[in-house]
């Protein structure tokens, strides 16, 4: 054991502006623990790009904390996002007919590529800087996507270095007690620079995080107030025991579910909505309802909601097995204001995915929405198409079942979003692409190599050029059709389809099939493209 700590400072690494929960949580649970600690948060996400170093320096050398905690949220951030820069330039890039426009992407995607290496020197810049200016502090590294590449961190990181990879209560309480080796999942880069590794599992009781002390952290983060008219992060559970191909917030956040008390979340809710004026909260967990058990847990918190007669609305990632009317009829009383959840329109993509539900129980769920009152709730369908498995016949599956939520809900409350999966390291897609051979097996996920970048987006031929050339059109057309861009690319789609005589989808493919499996061959699927 070293000696105690009596002040932190916390330094948000620069992100596009959003709620800084993990700290907030972190800050609030040591507050509690160890009340005579001095901290304060500094959210480099609010300082403009140019000024972040100074403002860096300028604070840790007015406060010598002795512990400065680096929290760090996104390193990889090629995900694929709804009609974000980077979808736009790859679809271009690799689809466009046009040569200018596949110039022009290829240039804009230098600049994406050069931001991203940039942005990463940068912040290794600023915890080196925090090195050489406090030689003697102890320095912390944690956050989303250290939870990720925590290895790599380690390696890059300056000397007298703690990594936390997972949730940081356990390891943040060890640190600030003095303990030279903290607890929890970390590696430690000691003052040689060797790295020692400490594997553990996510086991903390949620059972602690209480209702965050919102005056606490408004006296230390001055910037608290600028998020208040933004979507407020609001944490009720941690872990995930599904295992979907793609995923990784299982490894993050471990895979046996906890939870936090529903009435300090809805005390947490409360204070936000009528002492700080919030209007929108996301339910930051892995999935807000998934199990049996997190339903329960969920309809624990929807009444308590309900009874504080709170004026905020509220959204986070749904699975909708568990649903029951009475869940729904809730939800919707408490401020549901959009059902955010993963969509793709055939049994057999989503067992390919090993996504663990039933499409049928999905639609059922949709129907208990329209029945319990539906009114302008956004239906936001996150759809991984090109997966494996995927076909012409299980795409027009997909637009089949978009329509019949066109028509339960209203076109204009129905949002497909063009998804890829995004390959994440250590996921099980990962290890079937190296498999294939379609990734090599020492590839490095936080290359800068343009080419690799993209298949890592993955959107393989032959549909990757139907869809890409789908998905540009609608792109096109969306200033005349006024159309979102997820709805208009379905629909070219299904035109194309119908064009080549593959048309005339039907919702229940997974009952009827709609076209032999191999009707559409990789040949045909490519004049379809063209
Ligand atoms: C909810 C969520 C969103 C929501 C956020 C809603 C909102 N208003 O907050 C939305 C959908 C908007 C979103 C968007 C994006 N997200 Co997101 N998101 C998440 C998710 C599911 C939870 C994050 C969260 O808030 N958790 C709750 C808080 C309390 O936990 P936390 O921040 O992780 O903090 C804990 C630990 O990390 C740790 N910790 C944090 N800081 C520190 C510091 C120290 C010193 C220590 C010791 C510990 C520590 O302790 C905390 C408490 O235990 C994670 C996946 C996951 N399961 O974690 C992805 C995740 C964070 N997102 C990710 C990404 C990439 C994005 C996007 C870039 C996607 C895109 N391409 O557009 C955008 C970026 C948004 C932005 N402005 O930065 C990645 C980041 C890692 C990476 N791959 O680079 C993750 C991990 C998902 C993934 N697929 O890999 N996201
Ligand atoms: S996609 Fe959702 S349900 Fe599947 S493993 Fe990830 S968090 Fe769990």
């Amino acid at each position: 054991m070293s000696k105690a700590v009596s002040s932190v400072l916390y330094v948000r690494l620069p992100v596009w502006k959003i709620w800084p929960g993990g700290l907030v949580y972190l800050a609030d649970f040591i507050h509690k623990q160890r009340p005579d600690i001095a901290q304060e948060i500094l959210d480099l996400a609010l300082v403009p790009p140019d000024r972040r170093r100074a403002v860096l320096r300028a604070r840790l050398l007015a406060t010598r904390p002795d512990v400065v905690a680096f929290s760090w949220r996104n390193m990889q951030t090629f995900g694929p996002h709804p009609e974000n820069d980077a979808l736009e330039v790859v679809m271009n890039f690799d689809h466009s007919p046009s040569l200018w426009r596949r110039a022009k992407a290829a240039w804009s995607a230098f600049g994406i590529i050069w931001d991203y290496g940039a942005a990463r020197l940068r912040n290794f810049g600023y915890l080196r800087l925090a090195r050489r200016l406090l030689p003697d502090s102890r320095l912390v590294v944690g956050g989303p996507a250290v939870s990720i590449f925590g290895k790599y961190v380690a390696l890059k990181c300056p000397s007298d270095t703690v990594v936390v990879a997972g949730e940081g209560e356990e390891a943040m309480l060890s640190v600030v007690d003095g303990y030279a080796s903290p607890a929890g999942h970390h590696w430690y880069k000691n003052r040689f620079g060797e790295i020692l590794h400490r594997p553990a599992a996510e086991n903390f009781d949620l059972a602690r995080l209480t209702a965050v002390d919102f005056a606490y952290i408004e006296s230390i983060f001055a910037g608290f107030r600028d998020y208040l008219g933004e979507a407020v992060g609001v944490h009720t559970k941690r872990g995930c025991p599904f295992q979907c191909h793609f995923c990784l917030y299982n490894k993050i956040e471990g895979d046996r579910q906890r939870y936090r008390d529903p009435v300090e979340v809805a005390k947490e809710v409360e204070t936000l909505n009528k002492v700080y004026g919030v209007k929108h909260i996301w339910f930051t967990d892995a999935q807000f309802c998934s199990t049996q058990r997190s339903t329960q847990h969920v309809e624990a918190i929807l009444d308590e909601m309900i009874a504080r007669r709170l004026d905020v609305r509220w959204t986070g990632y749904l699975r909708l097995n568990h649903l029951t009317p009475g869940i729904a009829a809730k939800m919707l009383a408490s401020g549901l204001e959009s059902i955010d959840l993963s969509f793709t329109g055939t049994q057999e993509v989503i067992d390919s995915l090993t996504l663990g539900y039933n499409l049928e129980q999905q639609m059922a769920a949709f129907r208990m929405f329209k029945e319990a009152g539906h009114s302008d709730q956004q239906v936001k369908l996150y759809m991984p198409l090109n997966a494996p498995g995927e076909t012409t016949r299980t795409l027009l599956a997909t637009a089949a079942l978009i329509r019949e939520l066109y028509d339960m809900f209203g076109r204009e409350n129905v949002l497909p979003f063009i998804f890829f999966i995004g390959v994440q390291p250590d996921t099980p897609i990962e290890r079937r692409l190296i498999a294939a051979g379609y990734l090599a097996a020492d590839y490095d996920p936080l290359t800068l190599n343009p080419f690799l970048i993209k298949k890592l987006l993955y959107n393989p031929p032959p549909l990757g050029r139907l869809i890409g050339r789908a998905y540009l059109e609608a792109f096109d057309s969306r200033g005349v059709a006024d159309d979102y861009v997820g709805r208009a690319t379905m629909e070219i789609l299904e035109r194309k389809l119908a064009a080549a005589g593959l048309g005339g989808g039907c919702a229940k493919s997974n009952v009827v099939p709609v076209l032999p499996p191999k009707l559409a061959s990789q040949d045909q699927v490519e004049d379809i493209a063209h």
